[in-house]
C-alpha cells in the first residue's frame, strides 16, 4: 500500500516520515509524482484545505493521500495568521520574513500576554472517496526573540513552557511527541489500520 504524503513543505515531510516509520506503507513525497499539479488552497479553515489538498492528490494520483494543513494562532492578533501562517508576511513559505512580521505585530506585548497555539488537521484520503481526519492542538508563547535552527516556520519563536526552550531548540523526536503534528499523526496511525482493511 502507498501512502503519499500532500505536501510541498520539506519540514512537514521531514516529521511526518519520522513518525510513520515503521508502518506496513510506503510513504512517498509530491516529488515522486512531478506530473501532480499545484493544489490551490482556497479554504477558510485548517480542514477545509487539508481536505481539498487529500482530495485532489489521492485523485491526481490514484493513490491514498496524507495533507497537513497546520498553522499559528496568536491571541494578542485575534488569532491571526492562522490558515494564513505561510503568507503572513506576503510571500509563501518565507519564514524568515514571517517571524518578523509576527514579532513587530507583537511589540509592546508583555511575555504572559503572547499565548498562542499551534493547530495541525489531517486527511487521509482514499481515492475510491473514502477519507478520516485528525487533528492536534499545541499551546505555548510567542517569544521575544527567535532562538534555535532546528524545525521550520514559526518555530524559533514558539516557546514551550514546561521546557523554557523553543520549538527550534528541540530535537525533531522530541517536537514530535508534543506538538500538534505529532499528535494528529499518532491519531492517523490509530486510525489507519482499519481504514487499510476496508
Ligand atoms: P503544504 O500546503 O504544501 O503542506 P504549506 O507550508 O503551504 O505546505 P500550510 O498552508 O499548512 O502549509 O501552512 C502551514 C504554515 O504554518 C507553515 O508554512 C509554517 O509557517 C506554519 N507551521 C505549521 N506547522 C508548524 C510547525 O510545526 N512549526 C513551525 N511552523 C509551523
Amino acid at each position: 500500500k502507498i501512502l503519499v504524503l500532500a505536501t510541498r513543505n520539506p519540514g512537514k515531510v521531514r516529521e511526518i516520515k519520522a513518525s510513520l516509520e515503521g508502518l506496513p506503507v510506503e510513504v512517498k513525497g509530491l516529488d515522486e509524482f512531478p506530473e501532480v499539479p499545484e493544489v490551490e488552497e482556497t479554504g477558510k479553515t485548517f480542514f477545509e484545505n487539508a481536505f481539498k489538498k487529500a482530495k485532489e492528490i489521492a485523485e491526481a494520483t490514484g493513490q491514498m493521500a496524507l495533507a497537513d494543513d497546520s498553522g499559528i494562532e496568536v491571541d494578542a492578533l485575534g488569532g491571526a495568521p492562522g490558515v494564513y501562517s505561510a503568507r503572513y508576511a506576503g510571500v509563501h513559505g518565507d519564514d524568515r520574513k514571517n517571524i518578523e512580521k509576527l514579532l513587530k505585530e507583537l511589540e509592546g506585548v508583555p511575555p504572559e500576554k503572547r499565548t498562542a497555539r499551534f493547530k495541525c488537521v489531517m486527511v487521509v484520503y482514499h481515492p475510491s472517496g473514502k477519507w478520516f481526519s485528525a487533528e492536534g492542538i499545541w499551546e505555548g508563547l510567542i517569544s521575544l526573540e527567535p532562538r534555535g535552527d532546528k524545525g521550520f516556520g514559526y518555530d524559533p519563536i514558539f516557546l514551550v513552557p514546561e521546557l523554557g526552550k523553543t520549538a527550534a531548540e528541540l530535537p525533531l523526536d522530541e517536537k514530535n511527541k508534543l506538538s500538534h503534528r505529532g499528535k494528529a499523526l499518532a491519531e492517523v496511525k490509530a486510525k489507519l489500520s482499519s481504514f487499510l482493511e476496508e
